[in-house]
């Protein structure tokens, strides 16, 4: 198939999510066409059967905000109509599916795509419920070809606060799991012999809750020898700064910033701890799970349907600091309740989460859109 994609190049999940799913299915034969303003987070090195094409902004003293959205439409519409795309898939609802049901409309001589748009979670519970948005988010869900969500949670949220005409499909996240291992290279250089490590990874973004995580390293820290190491940038990473600052912790943490490699770091960690306030699958829990380590989550949306609560990991009511640093001390104190921990996430990544029956989901979608008619664009 000839498979155009779209998404957020930077490192959140959705951009993630979508760069493992393009290069599994390059894998697989297929050509696969990324469209974005940069080269996605992950997607580095030559791969065969995989194109990137690069949006350009275009500026002009009249526009205050740059239309990058319909620079991208209408690369979308060129890409579709050099490659003669059959799939477009749209990674995170706003602008990309939008754009995508402009490019399909703007497409001439007989061309035709069906768009696949999957929901990964902000687009519906922060960016798409926003008024601004809402009316937009929904008519482009109702007017993609399929729409699906990358968990349960979501998609039931999705039709909750949309009421869709259309049906939303759960396809769950998926997990390399050649490349994300259970060895590391010793600490990796991020810890003294002794001092256990704590990681947390995400886009420090208000959801993450990335103050909880160091009020909690506080707690544990006082009975621990410990190391909080801090992967990924975003706007609240200056206020775990000072949390750190005035709770005296700064000393026992790193920074780590963005990191393309998060499969070498991951395994050095003893614990992964995700406080956020909703994650709608939790892509880094996976990860560590893959990884063979213990995840210390919060009881909210779909994590939920990744973290099995005392076997894989801990879920957390959201904010619950004590509790949270009470189940993280049980598992840095305990090596055997860790290391099963740790296997148990293993295998359940495995069993429920590994990525060729799950990229083979997505492939039998697209095949079923290829059987139904294609209208061509109203282009001229
Ligand atoms: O976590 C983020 O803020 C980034 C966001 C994104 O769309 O890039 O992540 C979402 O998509 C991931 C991949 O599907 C999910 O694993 C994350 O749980 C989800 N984040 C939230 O729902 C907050």
């Amino acid at each position: 198939m000839r498979i155009g994609i779209t998404c957020h190049p930077s490192a959140g999940g959705s951009g993630i999510l979508a760069t493992e799913l393009g290069l599994a299915l390059a894998e697989r034969g297929h050509v696969v066409h990324f469209v974005s303003y940069e080269i996605p987070f992950r997607l580095q090195g030559f791969h065969q059967n995989i194109f990137y094409h690069s949006v350009d902004f275009v500026t002009y003293p009249l526009f205050r905000h740059p239309p990058y959205s319909l620079a991208l439409t209408t690369k979308m519409a060129e890409v579709a109509e050099e490659h003669d795309i059959e799939i477009w898939h749209a990674h995170y609802a706003i602008p990309h599916a939008v754009c995508a049901i402009l490019a399909r409309d703007m497409l001439k001589n007989g061309h035709c795509f069906k768009l696949v748009t999957t929901l990964h979670g902000t687009d519906i519970t922060l960016v798409g419920t926003d008024p601004g948005f809402f009316r937009l988010t929904k008519y482009a869900m109702e007017s993609s070809d399929a729409v699906t969500s990358v968990s349960q949670w979501l998609t039931e949220e999705t039709q909750r606060e949309f009421k869709l005409s259309v049906p939303v499909r759960t396809i769950y996240n998926f997990i390399n799991l050649e490349k994300f291992q259970t060895h590391s290279v010793d600490r990796c250089n991020l810890a003294e012999a002794g001092e256990k490590i704590v990681m947390h990874i995400s886009n420090f973004r208000p959801v993450k809750r990335v103050t909880d995580v160091v009020r909690a390293f506080k707690k544990i820290s006082d009975r621990v020898n410990a190391r909080l190491i801090m992967v990924g940038d975003g706007p609240e990473r200056l206020s775990a700064v000072g949390v750190a600052r005035q709770l005296g912790v700064s000393d026992r943490i790193k920074y780590l910033g963005n990191n393309e490699n998060i499969e070498a770091i991951l395994p050095c960690a003893d614990l992964v701890f995700q406080p956020s306030e909703h994650e709608s699958f939790g892509l880094v829990a996976l990860e560590a799970m893959a990884c063979g380590v213990p995840v210390l989550g919060t009881d909210s949306g779909g994590v939920r349907e990744v973290v099995v609560n005392g076997e894989t990991g801990y879920l957390c009511e959201v904010g619950d600091i004590e509790t949270m640093a009470a189940r993280a001390i049980e598992i840095l104190t305990n090596d055997a309740l860790a290391r099963d921990m740790g296997a148990r996430g293993r295998k359940h990544a495995e069993t429920h989460f590994a990525r060729e029956p799950i990229v083979a989901q997505y492939e039998a979608l697209y095949r079923e859109l290829l059987n139904q008619k294609c209208n061509g664009g109203k282009g001229a």
